[in-house]
């Protein structure tokens, strides 16, 4: 068998949050790094979502690195492919492409206990690390419907997240299934092309209108002049926001504005009475992501456009048929059907040294971890776009660059002191949760609707319940004292009852 590869910090994935790693801790001077990446590139789910429509719903000079900020966006939310070139720009710029090995996808990680390292085997061979760092993102493993007879239909068949180019739509019979932020997208930028199209809803979205516009020449090149107001714009968008935090997190009725926004935007778009009707949200604006979109109800208005809300029976091979029993045919099928979140299947693959896997740890206890980053049982692991750390409000790109901060500050931390590991305490990781618990007991999220950031028993893990900056000040530095350690020559563990004994004592 081939030696495995020894590395200091082995990160996996290079979308945004593992790039940002890579970035962040070559300039702290840990050059001892490989990322791994699945893919053919760099950019993660800007890379996969290359559905036509694709664009961010965050403004883009706020979804951006703040030490890259890119002056040149063609418009106030930039198209996929923008945010694309973006990601292998900074990536090239940084220098940090050659740390990056392609096509290699992680299939285990296991800690073991007696050599404090990480074995990390790949579809190109084992790993030996002494950090791993999760840098797998929470949306990038696509949820295909479990609907009757869908592996029996005879067109095309693929997600939104594996848009297949290669696919003609034009005057073809198209249906779309779900209305999340990724098919309000799709929907009206091939609703003109397409023969037909049926859009299958089982809930109706909140949606806004999207400010969106072109930024002209000279707007970019002030940007590129002055960044400081560039910086300004960006810190704008941060707190306008922020505002909605108010509405979300603790006083919903902050949030009546906003849906009566969205309850105009749909009397105004939509003047069918019927199709309103169907349109219309039946739950708590903010429950799910609010939606912003300024082709959404236009399209469905379309002559060739139906709204099907009759709940889907099953798939046969020339299309739908659903419950009243009428059978809707198609000719390709779209499935917007959202992503494993809570239940992504690469915590299948992160085990323990005893080989509990993450997977099975959080299906039992609920997906916790201590600053959305550490995780008891699990030594010097970092997951990135970890539990409660998921936003509906704002750019996830602040949320990763606090848990840069954090990340990087454990490493130097551990240089500094001659640590081998630190492992969070379990007593510190259920407090802490304990308190996120409370936290978003109060929330929109948990009042009944159904959406990606609840788990099975209705939990709100994924998210954030505060402030975006309380989380940036919580991770802001390393609390040390919130972990169990080792120092870097073996000597000095603790003792069970968290005492530092021997050399750790001093550390
Ligand atoms: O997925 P979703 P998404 N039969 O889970 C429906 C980010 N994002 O890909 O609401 C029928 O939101 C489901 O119905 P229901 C963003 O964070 C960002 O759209 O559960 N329907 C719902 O309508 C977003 O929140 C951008 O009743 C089924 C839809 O499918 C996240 O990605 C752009 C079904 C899934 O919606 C996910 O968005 C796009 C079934 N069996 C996405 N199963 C930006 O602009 C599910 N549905 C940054």
């Amino acid at each position: 068998m081939d030696q495995a590869t020894t590395v200091d910090v082995l990160i996996i994935g290079a979308g945004f949050s593992g790039l940002g790693a890579a970035i962040k801790l070559v300039e702290e001077g840990f050059d001892d790094l490989v990322v791994v990446e699945r893919g053919s590139d760099v950019g993660g789910t800007w890379r996969d979502n290359s559905y036509p429509g694709a664009a961010c719903d965050v403004p883009s000079h706020l979804y951006s690195y703040s030490f890259a900020l890119n002056p040149e966006w063609s418009r106030a939310f930039s198209p996929q492919g923008e945010i694309y070139d973006y990601i292998r720009r900074v990536t090239h710029a940084a220098g940090v492409r050659d740390k990056i090995r392609f096509g290699v996808e992680v299939t285990s990680a296991r800690y073991d206990d007696t050599r404090e390292r990480w074995t990390v085997e790949t579809t190109a061979g084992e790993y030996d690390a002494r950090v791993v760092v999760l840098g797998v993102g929470a949306l990038c493993e696509p949820k295909n419907p479990e609907i009757d007879g869908i592996s029996e239909f005879a067109g095309p068949v693929f997600h939104t997240a594996r848009w297949d180019h290669s696919v003609p739509l034009a005057d073809r019979r198209v249906a779309v299934i779900g209305t999340g932020a990724s098919a309000i997208q799709v929907v009206p930028s091939i609703a003109p092309v397409v023969g037909h199209l049926d859009v299958y809803q089982r809930t109706a979205p909140w949606v806004l209108p999207r400010m969106d516009r072109a930024y002209p020449r000279f707007e970019r090149a002030l940007y590129r002049r002055v960044p400081g107001l560039q910086r300004a714009v960006r810190a704008l968008q941060y707190v306008s926001r922020e505002f909605q935090v108010v509405g979300l997190t603790r006083n919903r009725a902050a949030l009546a504005p906003i849906s009566a926004l969205g309850r105009a935007n749909l009397a105004m778009s939509v003047r069918d009475p019927a199709l309103r009707a169907k349109l219309t949200p039946n739950f708590e604006i903010g429950c799910k992501r609010i939606l912003l979109s300024n082709g959404w109800y236009r399209a469905l208005t379309r002559k060739n456009v139906d709204v099907v809300t009759a709940p889907i029976s099953r798939v046969t091979p020339e299309g739908i048929v659903t419950a009243d029993g009428a059978e809707h045919p198609a000719d390709v099928l779209v499935v917007a059907t959202g992503f494993h979140v809570t239940d992504s299947p690469f915590f299948e693959r992160v085990h323990d040294s005893a080989g509990r896997t993450l997977a099975d740890k959080w299906a039992s206890e609920g997906m916790e971890a201590y600053k959305g980053t550490t995780v008891a049982g699990y030594p010097n692991l970092f997951v990135l776009v970890g539990p409660a750390t998921g936003l509906g409000h704002s750019s996830m790109i602040y949320m990763i660059e606090s848990q840069l901060n954090y990340l990087v500050d454990a490493l130097r931390t551990m240089r500094d002191r001659g640590l081998q590991t630190v492992e969070v305490r379990e007593a510190v990781q259920d407090a802490y949760n304990r308190e996120l618990r409370e936290s978003t007991g109060e929330t929109v999220w948990v009042t009944g609707c159904k959406s990606w950031y609840l788990d099975a028993k209705g939990n709100a893990p994924a998210v954030w319940p505060d402030f975006t900056f309380a989380f940036r000040r919580e991770t802001r530095e390393f609390d040390l004292s919130a972990y169990r350690r080792t120092a870097v020559d073996g000597a000095g563990t603790e003792n069970p009852t968290g005492t530092p004994t021997g050399q750790a004592a001093a550390l």
